[in-house]
């Protein structure tokens, strides 16, 4: 294997960065895609050790960037259960990837082999999938040769969404189990979905069609696929922005993170006042909602609506079953929410809230502690786990009414169509529009749940924004570094009514972000500027 890794690294040489590193962030490896051929190789022969340590378990590679320009790949590697990889591993994938040349890419395995107790006549196991980005072609070849490199048996599953891979690595890894995910096959994704969305609506009014814009990107395709198992009777899909032979279009003045970050819908939106339109992103592990009220005023449905939707929808099915003392609800949210959804949660739906730092593997965790755990990013990633004890809890229930069984039965399928691997796009659109039908609510009725406070985003650029640190367990809303400022950030803070106001480095930008609420549009206006200048 050693000799292997050396001779391919011929084909598949670093680029020229510049003398800058790659990292592998929440979202894996992203960068402009003509620089990222090795960091392929070194994820397959990454990938390799994985599975190897894991005992011959399988494990997932997504080639995906997401929301990002079509000029843009990225690569992620997904865990046995579908979860995101183990965070301690980010260490060896910067490590291969960093790697100068091909003798250090060698000495690097050997390092990773002896430290990690890998066996290498174990079986090494993958399985892959891409988007639609035409980088994606190329990329799968140094990919393969990586994993041919270290005697890697793989499967290529070619276009997917992010999320369907993690179906399938689970499935995978589950077939031989009491209780499997689902089939091992991307038809065995859209039959558990399908079938579970129509359970699901059984006792429901199905509603008027929605719109989904889907970023010309992979969802697209899928989205049509999934509608032939779904049929047309239930639900009306009408589906735009599916040009994916252009890759020129992919998220362009389109998407889940367009409609999110500039407030509006994309050009070509044509929805009457009230009718319901959804955005996915690039790899559809993202949705949005968001619709025209009178006067064509632009109104968003984010994620904190998704959450705050699926959590008192959920909350009802529990305590209509009777489950209520067996089964607790949490919602997961990070520091970006809006105040208002949280107090909503809290003080309406009484629910318990929990505030993590950013990114889906933090919110991730935390929901997993719970019987059933609601999360979400506010750009719209999220989805709803539940426990092996909850699942327990509502299989083995017996109905004492024909209430208490129409709302278990709802509640079982519910645990079907949600992805339980990570935030999917397109479980989370069928979960919004159960909901909807269940309540009889328009969009009108879900935006009417609560009022979100007046907010800003806003972005510094900086040289360093490492130096920007945040205070351990305050989910990132406090700074200790750089020193004295934080104090600072609270003094202009505190002349504001129900001002909130903090200041983090971004994860995945060359930035530092502000985000502030408060009662009124201006004061929010006024206190944003002015904590943005404290730092700029
Ligand atoms: P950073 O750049 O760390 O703020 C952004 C988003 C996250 C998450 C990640 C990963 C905001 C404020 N931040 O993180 O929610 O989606 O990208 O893609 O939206
Ligand atoms: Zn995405």
């Amino acid at each position: 294997i050693e000799t292997a890794i050396l001779n391919g690294y011929a084909d598949w040489p670093r680029a020229d960065t510049k003398g800058k590193e790659f990292t592998y962030g929440t979202a894996g490896f992203r960068m402009r895609a003509d620089l990222l051929d090795f960091v392929m190789y070194t994820v397959g022969i990454l990938a390799s050790l994985r599975s190897r340590r894991l005992n011959s378990n399988t494990i997932g590679i997504m080639i995906t960037a997401s929301h990002n320009p079509a000029a843009d790949n990225g690569v992620k590697l997904v865990d046995p259960m579908g979860e995101m990889l183990d965070q301690d591993w980010e260490f060896w994938a910067t490590g291969l990837a960093n790697s100068k040349n091909g003798e250090e890419l060698r000495n690097g395995y050997m390092h990773a082999v002896k430290d990690l107790k890998i066996e290498q006549t174990k079986e090494a196991k993958v399985i892959f999938a891409r988007d639609t980005r035409p980088s994606g072609a190329r990329l799968v070849k140094a990919l393969i040769a990586g994993l041919e490199a270290t005697g890697t048996k793989y499967i290529d599953y070619g276009y997917a969404t992010t999320p369907q891979l993690h179906y399938l690595v689970r499935a995978t890894n589950t077939q031989n189990q009491p209780i499997p995910y689902g089939e091992v096959s991307m038809e065995g994704y859209y039959k558990k979905t399908a079938e579970a969305f129509k359970l699901a609506m059984k006792y429901a009014t199905p509603n008027g069609p929605v719109t989904v814009d889907c970023a010309n990107g992979v969802g697209a395709p899928k989205l049509k696929e999934l509608m032939k198992y779904l049929g047309s009777d239930i639900l009306k899909i009408n589906i735009v922005n599916d040009q994916i032979e252009n890759p020129d279009l992919l998220n362009e003045k389109c998407g889940a993170d367009f409609v999110k970050t500039k407030q509006m819908a994309p050009p070509d939106f044509d929805g009457k006042r009230f009718e319901r339109w959804a955005s996915l992103d690039g790899d559809a592990d993202r949705i949005v909602y968001y619709f025209h009220a009178d006067g064509n005023i632009f109104r968003l449905l984010d994620g904190d609506r998704i959450a705050t939707l699926a959590a008192s929808f959920i909350g009802d099915l529990v305590r209509k079953s009777g489950l209520e003392e067996q089964i607790k609800l949490a919602v997961v949210q990070t520091a970006y929410a809006n105040g208002a959804a949280t107090k909503y949660v809290e003080k309406v739906l009484n629910l318990k809230v929990e505030t993590t730092a950013t990114g889906v593997k933090h919110l991730h965790h935390v929901a997993a502690r719970y019987d059933i755990g609601v999360y979400f990013e506010a750009n719209g990633h999220g989805t709803v786990l539940f426990s092996a004890r909850a699942l327990k809890q509502i299989r083995k229930h017996e109905p004492q009414s024909p209430a208490q069984l129409e709302a278990l039965d709802t509640l079982k399928a519910l645990t079907d169509l949600i992805n339980q691997t990570v935030g999917d796009a397109l479980s989370d659109l069928l979960l919004v529009e159960v909901v909807l039908a269940h309540k009889e609510w328009t969009v009108k009725e879900w935006l009417a749940t609560y009022t979100d406070l007046p907010n800003k985003l806003a972005k510094v650029m900086v040289n360093d924004r490492s130096v920007y640190r945040t205070v351990q367990g305050t989910a990132e809303r406090r700074l200790e570094s750089p020193p004295g400022i934080q104090e600072k950030i609270d003094d202009i803070v505190k002349k504001y009514k129900e001002g909130r106001c903090f200041v983090r480095g971004s994860g995945t930008e060359e930035a530092v972000r502000v985000y502030g609420e408060a009662a009124e549009v201006y004061d929010v206006e006024d206190m944003v500027g002015k904590v943005t200048e404290l730092i700029s």
